[in-house]
C-alpha cells in the first residue's frame, strides 16, 4: 500500500494498524481485539473519526494542541519554510533563521534570567539534555561529586531512558530499567496521602523530604531536583500552596539547582505563560515542549539560566551533546507562529479571564456527584477524583484503574476524550475553548459519571477497598 487515504473502511485500517503499528504505553495484543480508533481529521477542540464522529477533545491531544486543531497559519508557516530552508543543522559553527528567532522569543518570554535554549524534538529529549547540562555545569565548577538529580515518584518527565529514570513512575522503571544517579521522593498528592494532615502541613512535609534527601546522600553529592508545577500524567495533582516555596528555599539553602519541568503547564495551559509564574517558582532551567508549537511540530527545549549557560558556555571543552534535529527550522517557525498566535490572539488573558472562571464553576460543581471526591483546576487542567466514600477519602476495592476505565469509555460513547489515570479523571482542553464548548464538555462529563455511576453499581462495584 503507497497510498494512505482517509477513505478505507475502518476495520481495513484497523486490521493494517494491528497488523504493523506498535502503539506506546500499549498491549498491541489487547489493542487489536477491542480495535483501535482512527482519527481523520480535526478543527478546533473538535476531533473526527473514521466513523463519522465528532469528539470534543478534553485533552488537546497529549495535553499540547493549545491553540487548537486546524489553523491554517501554522500549515503556512510550515510550507513557507519548507520551501525556503527544509533542513539544516545546528552544530559545526551554523546557525540559521528559524532557530536564532525562536531562542530569542523564548528567552524574551521566560521569566528572570532563562535566556539560553538548548532545542531538542521533545520534552524527553529536553529533559535528557537537563541531566547532561546540569552535570556538566557541576563538572566545570570543580564539583564533580554532584551528580544526583532528585525527583518525585508519580512525576512525569518522559520515556527515553533519561527522562524516564526522573520520572517517578515504577511500571516505566519496570520497561527496562533506570539509569543511575536518580533518587525520588514523596509526591505532594494530599488526597491519597495526606492522611490526616490539612493539606498545608503535608504540602511542607512533602517538601521537606526534599531536605531530608539532601541530607542523607550529602549535600555536595546533588545536582538538582527537577519537578512539574502541577503533575500532569500524574493526574493533574495540585500541590498544596505551602509546597513550592518550600522547595524553592530548600534547593537555594545547599545550592541545589531546580528544574522545572514545564511541558505541559508551559504556553498558558495554567492560565500565566508559564506554571512558574502561576506558582512563584525560579528555576535555573525549564522544559519546555507540547504547547510550544501546539503540537503542530515535534520540538522541546531547554531554557536556561544565564549562569549555567555562561559557564557551560565559556568553558574551552565542548558541551557534547546534540540532536540532528536541535531547533529544526521548519519545527522552529512553526513553533515561532505558533507562540505569535498566543500572543496576538490573547490566548493566555482568554484562559484567565474567561475560560477558567467559566469551567471552574462548572467544574468545580461536579463536586456534588456521588462518585466526585475532590475537584481540581488550574487554568485549564483539572481532574476529579473518584471515590466511593468522599469523607473517608477512600479507595475502590475494585483494582486500581477500572472504575476510572470505566468512566473513560462512557466518555469516548458519548464523544468526549476525558482521560483517567487510575480513579482521577483528567481534562487539558484547547487553550481556545470558547463557554459554549465548555458547557457540552462538562454535560458530557456530567452524562458519563451518570452512566459509569450506574453501572458500577449494577456490577457490584460500589465497594470501599
Ligand atoms: N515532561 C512532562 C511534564 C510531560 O508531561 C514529557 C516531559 C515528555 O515529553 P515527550 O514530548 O517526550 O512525550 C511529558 C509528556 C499522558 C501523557 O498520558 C503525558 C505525556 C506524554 C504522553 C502521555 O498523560 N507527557
Amino acid at each position: 500500500m503507497n497510498k494512505i487515504t482517509n477513505h478505507l473502511p475502518t476495520a481495513e485500517l484497523q486490521a493494517l494498524d494491528a497488523a504493523h503499528h506498535m502503539h506506546p504505553f500499549t498491549s498491541d495484543g489487547q489493542l487489536a481485539k477491542r480495535g483501535v480508533r482512527v482519527i481523520t481529521g480535526a478543527n478546533g477542540v473538535y476531533l473526527k473519526d473514521s466513523e463519522g464522529n465528532k469528539i470534543l477533545d478534553g485533552m488537546a491531544g497529549l495535553w499540547c494542541v493549545n491553540v487548537g486543531y486546524g489553523r491554517d497559519e501554522l500549515a503556512e508557516a510550515a510550507a513557507r519554510q519548507m520551501r525556503e530552508l527544509s533542513y539544516y543543522n545546528t552544530f559545526f559553527m551554523t546557525t540559521h533563521v528559524p532557530a536564532i528567532a525562536l531562542a530569542a522569543k523564548l528567552a524574551e518570554l521566560a521569566p528572570g534570567d532563562l535566556n539560553h535554549v538548548f532545542f531538542a524534538s521533545s520534552g524527553s529529549e529536553a529533559n535528557d539534555t537537563n541531566i547532561r547540562l546540569v552535570r556538566r555545569y557541576w563538572d566545570i565548577k570543580g564539583q564533580p561529586e554532584r551528580r544526583v538529580i532528585i525527583a518525585r515518584r508519580n512525576g512525569y518527565h518522559g520515556s527515553t531512558m533519561g527522562g524516564g529514570s526522573l520520572g517517578g513512575m515504577a511500571y516505566i522503571h519496570a520497561a527496562g530499567g533506570k539509569i543511575d544517579g536518580i533518587e525520588h521522593i514523596g509526591q505532594p498528592h494530599w488526597w491519597a496521602e495526606g492522611e490526616d494532615m490539612t493539606p498545608e502541613a503535608f504540602g511542607l512535609m512533602r517538601a521537606q523530604e526534599l531536605e531530608a534527601k539532601i541530607l542523607e546522600l550529602g549535600a555536595d553529592k546533588v545536582a538538582a531536583f527537577i519537578g512539574e508545577p502541577v503533575q500532569g500524567a500524574g493526574g493533574v495533582i495540585v500541590p498544596p500552596a505551602t509546597y513550592w516555596p518550600e522547595i524553592q528555599r530548600i534547593c537555594e539553602k545547599y545550592g541545589v539547582l531546580l528544574i522545572v519541568d514545564e511541558v505541559i503547564t508551559g504556553f498558558g495551559r495554567t492560565g500565566n505563560m508559564f506554571g512558574c509564574q502561576t506558582f512563584n517558582i525560579k528555576p535555573h532551567i525549564m522544559t519546555v515542549a507540547k504547547g510550544l508549537s501546539s503540537g503542530y511540530q515535534p520540538i522541546g527545549a531547554s531554557i536556561v539560566c544565564d549562569e549555567i549557560a555562561h559557564v557551560i558556555g565559556n568553558d574551552e571543552d565542548d558541551f557534547n551533546h546534540g540532536y540532528t534535529y536541535s531547533g529544526h527550522p521548519v519545527a522552529a517557525a512553526v513553533a515561532l507562529e505558533n507562540l505569535r498566535i498566543i500572543e496576538d490572539d490573547g490566548i493566555v488573558d482568554h484562559v484567565r479571564n474567561v475560560a477558567h472562571p467559566y469551567l471552574a464553576e462548572k467544574w468545580h460543581a461536579l463536586a456534588d456527584h456521588p462518585m466526585v471526591g475532590q475537584t481540581t483546576l488550574v487554568g485549564l487542567m483539572g481532574s476529579l477524583q473518584l471515590t466511593p466514600n468522599k469523607e473517608k477519602r477512600a479507595k475502590f476495592a475494585a483494582k486500581p484503574g477500572r472504575i476510572g476505565y470505566m468512566v473513560r469509555e462512557r466518555c469516548f460513547a458519548n464523544n468526549l476524550i476525558m482521560r483517567h489515570v487510575y480513579e482521577r479523571m483528567i481534562i487539558s482542553p484547547p487553550l481556545v475553548i470558547t463557554p459554549e464548548e465548555i458547557d457540552i464538555l462538562v454535560a458530557r462529563a456530567r452524562l458519563s459519571l451518570d452512566e459509569a455511576y450506574k453501572q458500577i453499581r449494577d456490577e457490584g462495584l460500589w465497594q470501599e477497598a
